[in-house]
């Protein structure tokens, strides 16, 4: 053009929002797909231009206009960003609001949206930082997915373990045992009074135990204690491997034993996760998802991806398990934004609320809801303060909290389950467990002695 903007353009500077990625009269639609980035612009970068780049790049933009824009319905197809405050407290950090035409996803795929959405503008040169913190997805694309594969209503039904959180362990130490002493474990564990063992993240198929030899030792532990116990009882065996074939015979595998659950870690990948949460529906095998991995990029509060997202994400992926923080434990956690990440797994509908981290309404549309996790260094002596924060649907997992007792792992197992059933008692005969917690489980340890 005559103006010297082809020029412009030529020498890389950026005009988003002249291309149409601000639109601060945008009324998003209810069919829109919304984002919310935290965005830090260098210095001398304006805000709304960093903001329209971000809109810009995560859907049709290059650096620059190109011809063929012509050749499709542009309007429709660019992402909108429809509003920018600036972030409270955080001098230099806004929010940016995106809206996404739906028509720019393909349906039922993770992959496909989050290349989109987090494929391309976190090295952005004119940004210091970006952070995806929050997304709505509209009732028409969440149906598009299978979500939770059994869900917490039917996993407690095939359990037959209602009003209480269920509980697990993870075998300690991570790496090293021996098959057959691993199955000892589990089996210890499990006939103290724990609901399920469980593999760590890194537990695959090493040379000091295959992983067939672990799958049958760990299910003629488990075969063991719920004959000593008459309950049911399970042990999540990693499946987590090389390739998708791998995967599917070690799931494969697991089934045939009898294994009610099977688990994965988040570091297969989304297409990896969605695969086999079909598997497990097929099956009819509960799939528990180990966020290996996550902290690399959820941590940070002014770059990455919040763990808020990757619960939506999960939750529609359709796996049913998925570790969501503990707050008391050895690893960082915040309690509002937990709360708020136990909230996306568990609720029909999640109301905007701002001091949980949830910045639009989302229905999930009937999808089946998702078992969160809660490990990571805690113990008994936490249970009243798991239990007031986290609720009782949820997994408590307690490695180190089990397998670290004093008198044994059977015993560890026992002072969990002691404690659950304790707290949940006083709590519904309407103790206040907040205050008389400590004195509740110390009781409740003495009259087990
Ligand atoms: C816990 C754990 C879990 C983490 C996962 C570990 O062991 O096995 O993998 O807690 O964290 O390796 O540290 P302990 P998150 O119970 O002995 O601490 O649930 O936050 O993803
Ligand atoms: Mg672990």
């Amino acid at each position: 053009p005559a103006d010297g903007k082809r020029s412009r353009y030529a020498a890389g500077v950026m005009e988003y929002r002249e291309m149409g990625y601000w639109q601060p009269d945008y009324a998003p639609k209810d069919t829109d797909i919304l984002a919310v980035f935290r965005i830090t612009p260098q210095d001398g970068v304006d805000p709304i231009e960093a903001a329209a780049a971000v809109a810009g790049e995560s859907s049709t933009a290059t650096w620059t206009v190109v011809w063929t824009d012509r050749l499709t319905a542009s309007e429709k197809y660019r992402a909108k960003c429809y509003r920018v405050d600036p972030v409270p407290n955080a001098p230099g950090s806004y929010f940016a609001f995106i809206a996404y035409d739906l028509d720019l996803f393909e349906p039922g795929s993770i992959a496909n949206l989050s290349a989109s959405i987090i494929g391309n503008v976190f090295g952005f040169k004119p940004l210091k930082a970006l952070r995806l913190e929050d997304m709505r997805f509209p009732v028409a694309y969440v149906k598009t997915f299978q979500g939770p594969a059994t869900g917490i209503v039917v996993e407690r039904e095939r359990l037959d373990k209602f009003g209480r959180p269920l509980l697990g362990a993870t075998v300690k130490p991570k790496l090293g045992l021996s098959g057959r002493n691993y199955g000892r474990v589990v089996y210890e564990a499990l006939r103290g009074g724990l609901d399920f063992t469980k593999d760590d993240e890194n537990i695959n198929s090493q040379p000091f135990m295959h992983w067939r030899e672990r799958f049958l030792y760990c299910m003629e532990a488990v075969a063991k204690a719920e004959a000593a116990t008459g309950e049911t009882k399970g042990t999540y065996l990693n499946v987590t491997a090389a390739t998708m074939e791998d995967m599917y015979e070690r799931a494969d595998f697991a089934k045939q034993l009898g294994s009610v659950i099977v688990m994965i870690d988040l570091v297969v990948g989304y297409t990896a996760i969605q695969s086999m949460a079909k598997w497990a529906r097929r099956n009819d095998v509960v799939l528990h998802l180990h966020r290996a991995g996550h902290s690399t990029y959820t941590r940070q509060k002014a770059h990455g991806v919040s763990f808020r997202v990757i619960a939506k994400w999960m939750r529609l992926a359709g796996v049913d398990h998925i570790h969501a923080g503990t707050v008391v434990g050895k690893l960082e956690g915040d309690p509002n934004n937990v709360r708020g990440y136990y909230d996306i797994c568990r609720e029909d509908f999640n109301p905007v609320q701002l001091e949980h981290g949830i910045f639009f309404d989302q229905h999930w549309a009937s999808l089946n809801k998702l078992m969160p996790v809660a490990s990571g260094g805690i113990h008994a002596g936490q249970m009243h303060q798991l239990i007031d924060l986290l609720g009782e649907d949820c997994v408590l997992q307690f490695g180190g909290g089990t397998i670290g007792h004093p008198m044994g792992i059977a015993a560890g197992a026992t002072a969990n389950r002691v404690g659950l059933e304790a707290i949940i008692f006083a709590r519904n005969a309407g103790r206040d467990i907040r205050t008389e917690g400590p004195q509740i489980l110390e009781d409740a340890a003495k009259h087990c002695l």
